[in-house]
């Protein structure tokens, strides 16, 4: 599935009163000074930092600095001389990398969808040494390994000294203290904070490699885990105001919004991503009862649900195949998501519902909670198959069918843990493939009562990426397809990213309880 969308001529309609006061909430970032790197190979050879210094480096020579955790930052090393009169250039190549497996794919090889761009590396002369070398980008790395591209017969480079200030708008001061009953529990907690920590920029980025901007699917998790850790609420609140600020010109929102210059929403409409912003502005007036938030905001969430009943639903009230396959679910190529986008409307209502209940509006309460009804009873008649005991979505069976099925209210509770085992084991069904899909595989089996899977689920899947040595969590894992990637080369995967961030709010919400 290749989600590219360019729509000739788009221009995103900006509403500056919503604008305004997103750009009011901009926070400031805070600046960290990390430590000298942990460890350091030269040539694959183990040797102090601290010997560094001295180490002659000719072309050719690979030196590798693992900073012992994951950083989002800016990076200067020093670089000094050694041998006779430095009589041509210095040559270097710095590559960026989360986990050390980028630096074992070649980047000239990576012939994949999104642009190889994204993959961190810099190439840089240098005419005279000594110099402090300052890389011009912001990086999210926990290692960096320079490559001397050149020097020439009569002198040597040095790398003297690499410092790093790590950039990010969380307050670790506000990280509530936590005791856990175990060590494994703990490290998975900690990852999942590290992780959003270091999303949480001037917007709630997706991943600080790629694409380091505003999605909608990812805004909603992450906001949840910010409530139980960082609480960044202003932030929360101008990312909702960024959404309803810059849309599509009929007030659709776009599933992602750039941020760097004067926002605009991309030419990019995912279903299930605009009926998100429902669910997630509840969450948020839930937390904060923020009576502005629901005065600026509830009308361009309602006008989502709205615009997808409208324009989305066959004669029997089931969406459409055509607005199915314009919605995300999960990087899947093969996945039928009508049964999966019926569930995400169905919740978006309940949320509607619960929104104007809020605002103080009866009649069109009543008219969201009708509309969630009709479309739980269609999905019953139409996509239930008493045969098998699950739904169905064509004649396809797939856990993310279940999995929105019982969130939504839809499954018979006694029926659900059933029904996502099946699913799960059934021949061919297709496979979820990001922590995104297994934090809503795990709400699923909490809601169907099953916490014991629920908490194994959330140990094997996120702690399985922490023992391959991550200290981080990444935005496509299948332990069956470690080398996958929804691009075409995990060179451009992102190692550390937002969706992946909630096991913290279900450990803290439902497990520790
Ligand atoms: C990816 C982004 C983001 C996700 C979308 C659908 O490219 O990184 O996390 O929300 O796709």
């Amino acid at each position: 599935m290749q989600l590219i969308s360019i729509i000739p001529g788009f221009q995103p309609k900006n509403d500056s009163r919503l604008l305004a006061k997103a750009e009011a909430l901009k926070p400031g970032l805070r600046y960290t000074q990390y430590p000298a790197p942990v460890s350091c190979r030269v040539n694959g050879r183990e040797i102090s930092f601290d010997a560094l210094p001295e180490q002659p480096l000719r072309k050719g020579d690979r030196v590798l600095l693992d900073f012992g955790r994951h950083i989002v930052g800016r990076l200067s090393l020093s670089l000094g001389q050694a041998g006779s009169f430095q009589d041509a250039p210095a040559y270097i190549r710095v590559a960026f990398a989360e986990i050390p497996g980028e630096f074992s794919e070649d980047p000239r090889q990576y012939s994949g969808w999104l642009s190889s761009s994204w993959i961190q590396q810099e190439e840089a002369h240098i005419d005279i040494l000594p110099a402090q070398l300052a890389l011009p980008r912001r990086y999210a790395f926990r290692y960096v390994l320079v490559t001397v591209l050149d020097t020439s017969p009569k002198y040597q480079l040095l790398l003297r000294g690499a410092c790093c200030t790590g950039e990010s708008s969380a307050d670790e001061s506000r990280l509530p203290a936590r005791s856990f009953p175990d060590e494994e529990l703990r490290q998975i907690y900690e990852a999942s904070l590290r992780t959003l920590g270091e999303c949480t920029q001037q917007v709630l980025e997706d991943g600080p490699k790629r694409d380091r901007r505003l999605w909608l699917g990812d805004l909603r998790l992450q906001a949840l885990t910010s409530y139980i850790s960082f609480r960044s609420i202003p932030l929360i609140k101008r990312c909702l105001y960024l959404f309803a600020g810059s849309r599509f010109p009929d007030g659709r929102m776009s599933a992602n919004v750039f941020t760097e210059k004067e926002p605009a929403a991309d030419d990019t409409y995912l279903t299930d991503y605009a009926l998100l912003f429902l669910p997630a502005l509840l969450e948020y007036l839930e937390e904060t009862d923020d009576k502005e938030a629901l005065e600026d905001l509830l009308s361009p969430a309602l006008f989502q649900a709205d615009w997808v009943l409208e324009h989305c639903l066959t004669q029997d009230g089931i969406v459409t195949e055509e607005a199915a396959a314009g919605s995300f679910i999960d990087w899947s190529d093969d996945l039928d998501r009508r049964a999966a986008l019926q569930g995400v409307l169905i919740q978006a209502l309940d949320a509607a519902a619960s929104l104007c209940a809020r605002a103080g509006d009866q009649t069109r309460e009543a008219f969201y909670q009708e509309k969630a009804e009709a479309l739980r009873q269609a999905a019953r008649r139409l996509l239930w198959s008493e045969a098998l005991g699950c739904f169905l979505a064509g004649n396809q069976v797939s856990v993310h069918s279940q999995i929105f099925m019982i969130l939504a209210g839809v499954m018979p509770p006694e029926k659900a843990a059933q029904a996502l085992d099946l699913a799960l084991r059934y021949p061919g069904s297709p496979r979820m493939s990001t922590p995104y899909m297994h934090h809503y595989y795990v709400m699923a089996l909490l809601k169907a009562g099953q916490r014991g899977p629920a908490e194994k689920h959330l140990r094997d899947y996120w702690g399985g990426m922490l023992r391959t040595g991550s200290d981080t969590f990444w935005e496509s894992w299948d332990p069956a397809d470690p080398d996958g990637s929804p691009y075409g080369g995990r060179i451009v995967n992102s190692y550390c990213h937002a969706w992946s961030c909630t096991p913290a709010y279900i450990i803290d919400r439902y497990l520790l309880k």
